[in-house]
């Protein structure tokens, strides 16, 4: 079947699919790491997910041009680093989760320290993968270097581990929008960013298309997170019923906590048009799975 005639879901389908068999080659070989924390690092990695971060690196270089081969070495970076802090975020110090992506989380399989290290290695390895799309892919090494560079600000203590040490600190009383919004725009918004820009690097983008996908991938990642926090809310509230419903938003401090579900589902339908409208401006040649991305991910119910 011709690309163009794919439906999004199945364009959704081929990228998912195209980024695990990627990754399931991609760690170091077997010889070069010992055994259990290859088995720990794969189980995670491994395990499922939506794939998110990957598709919009894609379907970000895609949409300017780019090549998909070597885009997928930089979805899988990005998803390396999105399984580290998943990993991570599960440790007993952290959330104290037991299952993730429906299976027991990697700590409960493996042991805290072997989860930690996993993590570790996640998180490196990520980096190698990118310099691999410009060594194997032809990825120009100024593009590659680009990439490096906003991986790190991106998902570091500016972006993601800020973003979560502020929600850790905030567990005690997260007083105002304000100080969520800064929460999501790092936890959750800035690998999302990160990922629609990258493609636009790998596609040799101007400084406005990497404009007009920052701007997408921000208001994507707002409507993402406000999406899963709804998503949440009515989850809990089907698995307690409606007499603990108000016990589950004292104890949640989410965006329907401080404005509601009928104004969180609203805030969601406006950032997902904001999203849209920062593509569809004629910077971006194609920015068709761009625009079927952010509607698709409103329809979603997981
Ligand atoms: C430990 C450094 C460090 C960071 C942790 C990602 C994260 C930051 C915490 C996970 C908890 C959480 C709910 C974060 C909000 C972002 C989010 C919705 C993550 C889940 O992303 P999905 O839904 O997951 O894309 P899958 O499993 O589908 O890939």
């Amino acid at each position: 079947m011709l690309r163009q005639h794919l439906t999004i879901e199945e364009y959704t389908k081929e990228i998912g699919e195209a980024v695990s068999a990627r990754l399931s080659t991609s760690l170091p070989a077997a010889w070069e790491v010992p055994d259990t924390l290859r088995q720990a690092m794969e189980y995670s990695l491994m395990a499922g997910g939506k794939r998110l971060r990957p598709l919009l690196v894609v379907a970000a270089a895609e949409a300017l041009g780019g090549n998909r081969e070597a885009a997928l070495s930089v979805a899988c970076a990005v998803e390396m680093i999105h399984t580290y802090s998943l990993i991570h975020d599960d440790l007993p110090a952290l959330d104290n989760d037991d299952f993730r992506r429906g299976k027991p989380t990697n700590h409960k399989v493996f042991g805290e320290a072997m989860a930690i290290l996993a993590g570790d290695g996640l998180l490196t390895h990520a980096f190698y993968s990118v310099v691999q799309a410009s060594r194997e892919y032809g990825v120009p090494a100024t593009a590659a270097l680009s990439i490096v560079e906003e991986l790190s600000r991106y998902a570091g203590p500016g972006g993601m581990v800020g973003g979560q040490v502020a929600d850790m600190q905030g567990e005690q009383g997260v007083t105002d929008l304000n100080q969520l919004r800064y929460i999501h725009a790092h936890k959750t918004g800035d690998l999302i960013v990160f990922s629609a820009k990258a493609g636009g690097h790998l596609a040799a983008g101007s400084p406005e298309q990497l404009e007009a996908l920052e701007r997408y991938g921000r208001a994507l990642g707002q409507a993402f997170q406000i999406q899963d926090d709804i998503l949440d809310l009515i989850g809990d509230e089907s698995k307690l019923g409606k007499k603990t419903q108000s016990d589950v938003k004292q104890q949640k401090v989410t965006y329907p906590y401080f404005i509601g579900i009928e104004a969180s589902r609203s805030e969601v339908d406006r950032l997902t048009r904001e999203a849209k409208e920062a593509v569809q401006d004629g910077k971006v040649p194609n920015p068709q799975r761009l625009v079927e991305i952010a509607d698709m991910l409103l329809r979603r119910d997981h």
